[in-house]
């Protein structure tokens, strides 16, 4: 069945995240992909100085006002990095007006990584992103991201109980499905754990030592893919993980690409998978 899915984020011009990222890796998974820019940025805020952010906060009730008007509705709404808590409160008015009956809401709370919030974020933002996170039926977080918001004390170094427990606390945040990303327990691999209806499953593969940016957003945007593809969670997690895995070994080494990923090359991979 063609779906309609809704993704809400920033327009990093150059960086190989958010919407560069998940616009052309959702319409490869077969998604009528609609979108709404939350921010136009000349690069994402990480490893870049003085670009530019200009602000769009104000035009999303009207686009979603006009889309209301015109009757349209989502079989799915994924939202990535915005820009302020005021973003988070309208896309809190389309997750009650814009979606069609059993749609799915995703939730990736891109705001912070290793150990650190992102530039421009603070308490507030973390505790309101929290709250849109119990609004979710699946969100997408990395380690970082799940200790602040449930307050938990980031580690590097952690076991399963360490997982389960996070899991836990998200799980009374409102959130009836978690996919957390960069989970690893030994030093060779990494992977992504899935907490469903109080089952835990984990799915891991090798780990490449270096570490790219936007991987956070490729994963989401191939798990959303697959997931409305009709896959299952953890089906989905896997086809997701082993996608970013490909596309960060087709960057690795490449000195001249310092920011994202190279999903491009590697998306008829992820095409044949679903
Ligand atoms: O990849 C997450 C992301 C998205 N958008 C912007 C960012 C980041 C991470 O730094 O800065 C603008």
């Amino acid at each position: 069945m063609y779906k309609r899915v809704l993704t809400v984020q920033d327009i990093s011009c150059l960086g190989q995240c958010s919407l560069t990222v998940a616009l052309p890796i959702l319409s490869a998974c077969g998604m009528e992909t609609c979108i709404i820019p939350s921010a136009v940025l000349s690069t994402h805020t990480g490893g870049f100085k003085n670009y530019t952010f200009r602000d769009l906060t104000e035009d999303i009730p009207k686009i979603r006002e006009h889309w209301e008007s015109e009757n349209i509705s989502f079989d799915a709404v994924y939202t990535g990095y915005l820009g302020s808590t005021k973003q988070i409160e309208y896309v809190e008015e389309i997750f009650g007006s814009l979606l069609k009956l059993n749609a799915k809401i995703f939730v990736d709370p891109a705001m912070a990584d290793n150990g650190k919030l992102y530039v421009g974020f603070d308490d507030n933002f973390v505790r309101e992103m929290a709250k849109l996170c119990g609004k979710a039926d699946v969100i997408m977080p990395n380690i970082t991201e799940a200790c602040l918001m449930t307050g938990q004390e980031y580690k590097e170094s952690y076991d399963k109980e360490y997982i389960i427990e996070l899991f836990k606390k998200l799980n009374a945040l409102g959130a009836e499905c978690i996919v957390l990303t960069g989970v690893s327990y030994d030093e060779g691999s990494i992977g992504v754990a899935v907490y469903e209806k109080g089952e835990y499953l984990y799915y891991k593969h090798k780990k490449i030592a270096g570490g790219c940016h936007g991987t956070g957003d490729v994963f989401a945007s191939a798990f959303v893919g697959a997931a409305m593809k009709g896959k299952s969670m953890i089906e989905a997690a896997k086809i997701a993980a082993d996608y970013t895995l490909l596309c960060i070994e087709n960057t690795i080494g490449d000195e001249n690409h310092r920011y994202g990923v190279k999903f491009e090359t590697a998306l008829p991979e992820l095409i044949k998978t679903l």
